[in-house]
């Protein structure tokens, strides 16, 4: 491995070994990848890099694994995949990485230049088709572009708002011999994200908040991004401020303290929710007024002041308006805000709230969310993902998919730590939980237990992975929770189109996952009813050195609450399944 400048050394490699030698140099310790003709130079030198190749089953999942890597790590996730049809298999993923800000750098094949726009044999506009979901990309001209191509983007990748870059390499590059060179620096001078906050809107919204009487930290993905969860701590215990944590956060502030208010938006926990409604000033910390979070955005957080904090400067006031804005990273912006604090008496900024804490104590007490399992046997998802975590524990990873499981995953998992849960929140794609899981393992390593959480509709959509974590040895647990439906569809079929259910049944024994286990050559168990789930998941415990399938047979019948329906204010929150009916009684139907 080097960083050194090697110009003047006239080393002479090839475009693919300057592609090898860039990641090296990067010090990039996996790709996630899959061959093909247009970046098949590329394959040979990395036989012998050093570099960890994990050769994926679809290109999603090879994106999909970058982007659990970088979630878990914080690090860039990178992923290398041949032209044409390989490079349009990642676009659903770099739209899902650039929703949720996650940096991945993809590197992809291209026809040779001589062929670029003749249709040629697997010929694709990729960076054309990626220019509106990537935060940057380059068809690279020459050989001696490649380092100096590679080192931007995935400077560019990691820093400011992180996000997916994609390089695109034609064949006849990679195949050219040049003198290598390791450019020393970076130098974008139209790109030089602001870090550091205004110290005179650092001031302001501290005097904001010390003048609050129902302040709340709405804290988001960008905490998270951005590893400034011992920042978000210090600062919201100082202060004494009751914290929301939205889809993208779960964990960043631990929900097992006591200002943690739990999660707001459609299917958040009720304090969550109608904290920010009463608030009188939201602290926003890399969070984006997400649809989500905010329901009818007219009546959200109605009497509230905004402070917002973002590195992305186009997030402030794009869907809120702001008193006190502040564009920075946020962990510095906290380090910013704390240094004042330090420079005070610990009560300068403190605002005398004790009666909304206790307010919104009794909310989150009063509103717990509900979850009745029968004593009929029958196995509720909730309690299923609840017996997960009580076997895989808080030092676990949990990893989402899309849907109904998603939702109860976040709902009654108690997070402690960023980065414990991963999932896919902006673009809500389905089939991001076994790859990403993958991705994530790999990061993570061995001591550190990552489990998927998947719907059966989910899984079905890229359990082909199951054969990369078999041969690359990487022991994630998947778990799916079966309802034998596309079971968040059905939610809103069954509450908004009158129960008409339209194409969301998936037959549950079709396919028999226990013969998907076996047919991978992994351990599968399978969970019928309550009484099984603690002595099966005992047996599940146990493997730790090889992937393992845990499937829950579960209600089929069970929705997701609370929700505040789709584009309804945040006040007319549902807390359950009988309040659904009551309302529907009442109003004659
Ligand atoms: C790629 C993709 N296609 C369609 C959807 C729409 N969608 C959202 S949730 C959902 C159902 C998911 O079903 P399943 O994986 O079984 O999870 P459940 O909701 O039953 O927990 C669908 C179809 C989506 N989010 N992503």
């Amino acid at each position: 491995m080097s960083g050194d400048n090697h110009a003047g050394a006239a080393e002479l490699v090839t475009g693919a070994q300057a592609v090898i030698k860039s990641l090296e140099a990067l010090g990039v310790e996996v790709v996630f990848g899959y061959p093909g003709g247009a970046i098949m130079p590329a394959y040979d030198p990395l036989i012998d890099a050093d570099l960890q190749h994990v050769l994926v089953r679809h290109e999603q999942g090879a994106v999909h694994m970058a982007e659990g890597y970088a979630h878990a790590t914080g690090r860039v996730g990178v992923c290398i995949v041949t032209s044409g049809p390989a490079a349009t298999n990642l676009v659903t993923g770099l739209a899902d990485a650039h929703m949720d800000s996650i940096p991945v750098l993809a590197i992809t094949g291209q026809v040779a230049r001589s062929a670029i726009g003749s249709d040629a044999f697997q010929e694709a506009d990729v960076t054309g088709i990626t220019m509106p979901i990537t935060k940057h990309n380059e068809l690279v001209q020459s050989p001696e572009r490649i380092a100096g191509a590679i080192k931007e983007a995935y400077h560019v990748a990691q820093s400011g708002r992180p996000g997916p870059v994609l390089v695109d390499i034609p064949k006849d590059v990679l195949n050219a011999t040049f003198a290598w060179a390791w450019p020393e620096r970076v130098d974008l001078p139209g790109y030089r994200p602001t870090v550091r906050g205004h110290g005179k809107m650092i001031r302001e919204a501290l005097q904001l908040i010390a003048a609050s009487e129902r302040p709340v930290i709405y804290a988001g993905g960008g905490l998270v991004r951005a590893g400034a969860g011992e920042e978000l701590f210090a600062f919201a215990t100082r202060l004494g401020l009751p914290v929301v944590t939205t889809l993208m956060a779960r964990g960043i502030f631990p929900d097992t303290h006591e200002l943690a208010v739990g999660m707001p938006g459609m299917h958040g926990h009720y304090s969550g929710v109608i904290a920010l409604q009463e608030a009188d000033l939201l602290v926003t910390l890399g969070a984006r007024f997400d649809d989500r979070v905010t329901g009818d955005l007219d009546s959200f957080a109605p009497h509230a002041k905004v402070v917002h904090v973002d590195v992305d400067p186009a997030e402030i006031g794009k869907n809120r308006a702001v008193d006190v804005p502040i564009v920075g990273d946020v962990k510095v912006v906290l380090g910013q805000l704390l240094k004042v604090l330090d420079d005070k008496d610990d009560t300068a900024f403190a605002p005398a709230i004790d009666a909304w804490r206790e307010h919104v104590r009794d909310l989150k007490r009063d509103h717990p969310l509900r979850v009745d399992q029968p004593d009929t046997g029958v196995l509720k998802p909730q309690t299923a993902i609840r017996a997960v975590y009580e076997t895989w524990g808080d030092e676990a990873v949990y990893v989402a998919g899309v849907g109904q499981h998603q939702m109860w995953s976040a709902q009654v998992i108690p997070y402690t730590r960023g980065r414990q849960w991963i999932n896919s929140g902006g673009l809500g794609t389905m089939g991001f939980a076994v790859p990403a899981a993958i991705g994530a393992k790999v990061g993570v390593g061995r001591d550190t237990p990552v489990v998927a959480i998947d719907g059966d509709g989910c899984f079905q959509m890229t359990f082909q992975e199951l054969a990369t974590a078999v041969q690359h040895d990487i022991p994630v647990i998947f778990c799916v929770v079966n309802n034998g439906y596309l079971g968040m569809v059905r939610q809103w079929q069954h509450l908004f189109y009158d129960d008409r259910l339209s194409q969301v049944a998936l037959p549950q024994d079709c396919p028999d996952l226990m013969k998907i286990a076996d047919a991978y050559g992994i351990p599968g168990f399978r969970v019928m009813t309550v009484d099984e789930l603690d002595t099966t998941l005992a047996k599940a415990r146990e493997i730790t050195d090889q992937p393992v399938l845990v499937e829950f047979r579960v209600d089929p019948d069970e929705m997701v609450f609370p929700m505040v329906p789709g584009g309804a204010s945040n006040d007319d929150i549902i807390e359950s399944a009988d309040e659904w009916r009551a309302r529907l009684a009442r109003a004659g139907r």
